[in-house]
């Protein structure tokens, strides 16, 4: 790697620290093949590929010519090999290397592929684009294994076939505490989206923040997404996105096989709306204010009983259904305090009314109107688990409070639910690193090591067959101490690489002291690409 494009002090540093690991470590031995999340069938030949050729003819049978494809295959080849790449409308039958990417349908699932690299010819074959995506990410991956390609310009030949173990695999980001502009957005999809993840789970509104513009309740956005400093960061934060940037983001992630789902979350960690419209409170305050303390408590919710906020969430429902065309959509309903709703006479008549004995129940009220809500814009509604509750059959849950896992998966199965696992003891990417990592932390975060999270399996040990109703694996990036892009990639990087191989790979297929090799690579990869990370510091022991 070229030293002079590296500009800055602490990327050098990252990068002179990284050198030292490899060495201390003897990480990465000549062919290690370095592909996070690990394909679940690699086979290397004994054989070399040379490129000996100044540009590379691609060909596409039964796809469109794809510009994205086109555009990262140019510049994966022109970094790797120094060769370009040129358009062939039928595949090249000459002895030259080419690449040909074929349509195939016996590939059953969608997000598939088949990648081999033999006798002068890389074909990727895959049923959709999502397939053909995820070859390219894992061809650039593949070349890169090769640590003298610039120079020897060869690879060994190979056949790969490969496909998720798991359907959804999720990122959270939440710009509601701390915004997070476009531009960054952007940022985040693009090495999610290299690391074979496929959902955004977007965290648009909690206490601290309403980030999402409803010209019908000006106030959302005019009040509910400013909020003073927080002890983390010491500058007024402010920030929200207008339906075109939503629209642009959801665009672009597709592009990469990346769907973007909403939250809007209730009817708990609404203060920001209750500032904004105290006419939803229980008992309207027209002094709240947001802003992020130490130990916040938990905020009042909204109003049960008032029949008025349905018709607004069903406003809200609608705006996200024009912007977002994926089926699901999050609709929180974490952290609830109850105490407001025993002494409103509002949600004490409707309970009373719908003759239900604990107040938690109106919970199951709210989620069960709700549905009912988005069922009409064809959403398929997703809930962070609470225990206790009744949620509308057939939907998902995620399960996030640490340690809870067998009693919410057992909820799921003998309720008929989807689940996405998500338990803090895994998947809490706000968490700390390390021990001594905790800066701008509030004093109770805990402590959740890399290879903790690369222990994780999502599915517990449970047959196929038998966990057939977890659909997926979600990391959460609260960010209450997250004040800006460089601090959310060290938060996220490496950790994201072990959940991305939890997601993708089968569990025979993985081992800790492969992907500890892998690691290296792959930090550099994010260098060159001018992403923070943590280094692993553990590791180098
Ligand atoms: C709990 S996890 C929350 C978030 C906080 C987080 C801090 C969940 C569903 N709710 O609102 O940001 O803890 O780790």
């Amino acid at each position: 790697m070229e030293l002079k494009r590296l500009n800055n002090k602490n990327t050098k540093r990252k990068l002179v620290f990284s050198l030292l690991l490899l060495y201390m470590c003897n990480w990465v031995s000549a062919q290690m093949i370095n592909i996070i999340p690990e394909p679940n069938s690699i086979k290397v030949e004994n054989k070399w590929m040379i490129f000996n050729q100044e540009t590379i003819s691609i060909s596409f049978q039964g796809f469109q010519k794809e510009s994205l494809i086109l555009k990262q295959l140019d510049s994966i080849l022109q970094k790797q090999l120094g060769i370009s790449l040129t358009y062939n409308s039928t595949p090249t039958t000459t002895n030259e290397i080419a690449i040909n990417i074929e349509k195939d349908k016996s590939i059953k699932n969608k997000e598939g592929y088949s990648l081999s690299i033999i006798d002068h010819k890389i074909l990727l074959k895959a049923s959709n684009t999502a397939g053909l995506f995820y070859g390219i990410q894992t061809l650039e991956q593949y070349l890169m294994s090769f640590p003298n390609i610039r120079k020897e310009k060869k690879v060994k030949e190979v056949q790969i076939e490969d496909a998720p173990r798991f359907g959804y695999r999720a990122l959270m980001l939440d710009p509601a505490r701390h915004f997070i502009p476009v531009k960054d957005v952007k940022r985040y999809i693009d090495l999610m989206a290299h690391y074979k993840f496929n959902t955004l789970h977007f965290h648009l509104a909690d206490d601290h923040g309403w980030c999402l513009e409803m010209k019908d309740y000006p106030r959302l956005t005019e009040i509910g997404s400013k909020r003073d400093a927080s002890p983390h960061d010491g500058f007024l934060i402010s920030g929200f996105y207008t339906k075109e940037d939503l629209k642009e983001l959801v665009n672009y992630a597709s592009l990469r096989n990346v769907e973007i789902m909403p939250e809007i979350d209730i009817p708990g960690h609404g203060h920001t709306l209750l500032t904004a419209y105290p006419e939803f409170a229980c008992f309207p305050d027209t002094t709240l204010k947001a802003e992020i303390t130490e130990d916040y408590p938990h905020t009042a919710p909204i109003c049960i009983g008032n029949p008025k906020f349905y018709s607004f969430y069903e406003d809200i429902i609608k705006t996200l259904a024009e912007i977002f065309p994926g089926h699901k959509l999050h609709v929180g309903g974490d952290e609830v305090n109850t105490e407001h709703w025993a002494k409103c006479p509002k949600c004490q008549a409707l309970k009373t009314k719908e003759n239900l004995k604990e107040d938690e129940e109106l919970m199951d009220y709210l989620f069960a109107k709700v549905n009912v809500i988005a069922e009409k814009y064809n959403k398929d509604l997703v809930f962070w688990y609470e225990g206790g509750h009744k949620y509308p059959k057939g939907k998902t849950v995620t399960l996030w409070r640490s340690n809870t896992s067998k009693q919410v998966i057992d909820y799921a199965r003998e309720n008929h639910m989807k689940l996405v696992c998500a338990p803090g003891e895994y998947c809490y990417l706000d968490y700390a690193q390390s021990a001594t990592d905790k800066h701008y932390m509030p004093k109770w975060i805990p402590v959740l090591p890399l290879q903790k999270v690369y222990e994780f399996d999502p599915a517990y040990g449970l047959s196929k067959k038998d966990s057939k109703f977890i659909i997926g694996i979600e990391t959460t990036m609260w960010g209450e101490s997250i004040k800006d892009i460089d601090r959310l990639f060290y938060m996220t990087y490496p950790r994201a690489f072990a959940l991305s191989e939890a997601a993708w790979t089968k569990m025979k297929h993985r081992s800790w002291n492969i992907f500890k090799q892998k690691l290296q690579l792959q930090l550099q990869y994010l260098l060159e690409r001018g992403v923070n990370y943590r280094p692993p510091i553990e590791l180098a022991k």
